[in-house]
């Protein structure tokens, strides 16, 4: 069922729908104990926890080790690479945002 549920190409893929018919679901469901289950829950919620903490301490770090110019420079950076103002950098707008620094390189530069 795994194999199905990562196929690259969406019309080759299983839907949720399907994927919830799976034996897998209904046995798994029935020999999960209940402590078992809160047991998972506790540690995703302290993976996620982990996460957030990771995350601060890069945030802390990039704080003490950039200067206020580098700081600003980036702050720019980042809201003209995020087009859709959300405060997130998808794929696309980090794609398109080096795209777009690269072509102003070469024109500034006189490259071509
Ligand atoms: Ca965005």
């Amino acid at each position: 069922m795994i194999k199905r549920l990562l196929t690259y190409l969406p019309k080759n893929r299983i839907t949720a729908s399907e994927a919830l018919q799976h034996p897998w679901f209904h046995t798994s469901k029935q020999n999960i104990q209940s402590n078992e289950a809160t047991n998972i829950i506790g540690n995703l919620k302290n993976f996620r926890a982990s996460q957030k903490l990771q995350h601060a301490a890069l945030m802390f770090m990039a704080s003490q080790l950039l200067s206020k110019e580098d700081t600003k420079e980036m702050q720019r950076i980042f809201k003209s690479f995020d087009l859709n103002h959300d405060g997130k950098l998808s794929r696309e707008e980090l794609i398109k945002g080096k795209l777009r620094r690269i072509q102003n390189y070469i024109w500034d530069d006189g490259i071509c």
